[in-house]
């Protein structure tokens, strides 16, 4: 059976993963989310033409051929990437963006080179504060701005990955191929695709997709008065059954993914009576630093009607996902237990 990804648009593509397959640890290549503010070329680059730069506030400017990239030691790590947009439209009170549902995310296990093992290649200066990236897609619109972000020198040292290889493929065209940086733990904003340049400043970079797109900020407030997204936010998404559907009573077994980004899932929680009581959920399948983790609860139905499914993640340093999200214009990092609930009707 071919697997289909639900398309919001086609130029720039934008698809989310259905939740039929979020219910693996690995999200197929295929179905993974997409995520564009430009347009994607038609064409894999020939590795041949294509060179990473380096430069910037570093003692001399570097040029990697793909082949130099491979060549040097590999890192291995899985990763749950989300756009900071997913969950939107699941806020009671509109936001504007892509209507994601709960499949702006996914996990992989990525291979390609630490950011730092590069870095250290160039020699960073003491002015060194913000690593800028920027990838090979052509804006779309008439203000042709193009997607650039940087990050912070300590995330670009202690864990970020620039990534050739996702779930044991050469790097999707989609996706970024040949390389991409992924800020592990970070939102995708921050997990720039095509990479070709990289620049090395001493501020964070300035510019539409670090100033106005990607701050949280509410009506009347100027984007670049709200915090720039970085980190995910914990959350627990219920991916079996679906919303809506019918079943029989009898045992069900509920699924689910819990994620908390740079931080560790401690606990999963489920409610079949709309909060009113929980039960600790079933942590299943891989646990690694930066990936999801599966959950289930079985739940033993024994009368018909009506039920209001809901699951709550608690994280390895105390955090808590809170009843209601924080709303704001973009309607960025939607991790509402409320939100993200579902019905079910028993036959
Ligand atoms: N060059 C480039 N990188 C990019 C983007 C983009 O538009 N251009 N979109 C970002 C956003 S907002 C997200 S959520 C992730 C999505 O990654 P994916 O399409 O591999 O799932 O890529 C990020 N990297
Ligand atoms: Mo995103």
């Amino acid at each position: 059976m071919e697997k289909k990804i639900r398309v919001m648009s086609e130029k720039p593509l934008n698809a989310e993963t259905p939740i039929e397959y979020l219910r693996s640890w690995i999200t197929p290549n295929a179905v993974f989310f997409k995520r564009n503010q430009g347009e994607i070329m038609k064409e894999p680059i020939d590795l041949s033409q294509w060179e990473l730069i380096i430069e910037g506030e570093v003692e001399k400017s570097v040029r990697f051929s793909f082949e130099q990239i491979i060549r040097m030691p590999k890192a291995i790590v899985s990763n749950t990437l989300e756009c900071s947009g997913n969950g939107r439209s699941l806020l009671e009170e509109k936001a504007s963006g892509n209507p994601w549902t709960i499949g702006g995310v996914g996990n992989a296990v990525w291979g390609g080179v630490w950011l730092r093992d590069l870095l250290e290649k160039a020699g960073l200066k003491e002015e060194a504060k913000h690593i800028a990236f920027e990838g090979l897609d052509k804006p779309l619109g008439s203000a042709g701005i193009k997607f650039v972000r940087s990050i912070p020198i300590d995330k670009a040292m202690s864990s970020t990955l620039l990534a050739y290889e996702m779930n044991g493929e050469p790097l999707p065209l989609e996706h970024g191929y040949p390389l991409r940086a992924l800020a592990l733990g970070w939102t995708g904003a921050n997990c720039v695709k095509w990479l070709y340049k990289i620049t090395v400043l001493d501020h964070p970079f300035e510019g539409f997709y670090m100033d106005n797109a990607y701050r949280v900020h509410q009506k009347g407030e100027d984007p670049k008065s709200g915090e720039v997204v970085k980190r995910i936010k914990l959350k627990s998404i219920i991916t079996q059954p679906l919303p809506g559907e019918t079943l029989e009573a009898g045992p069900v077994t509920i699924l689910g993914a819990a994620y908390a980004g740079e931080v560790d899932v401690e606990r999963v929680e489920v409610s079949v009576d709309n909060g009113k009581s929980w039960e600790v959920a079933e942590l299943i399948g891989p646990h690694e630093p930066f990936g999801w983790r599966q959950w289930q609860y079985v739940w033993e139905v024994k009368r018909s009607g009506d039920f209001t499914i809901m699951a709550r993640a608690t994280d390895t340093k105390g955090g808590e996902q809170p009843m209601n999200a924080q709303w704001n214009v973009l309607g960025y990092g939607n991790n509402g237990i409320k939100e993200h609930s579902i019905t079910v009707h028993i036959k």
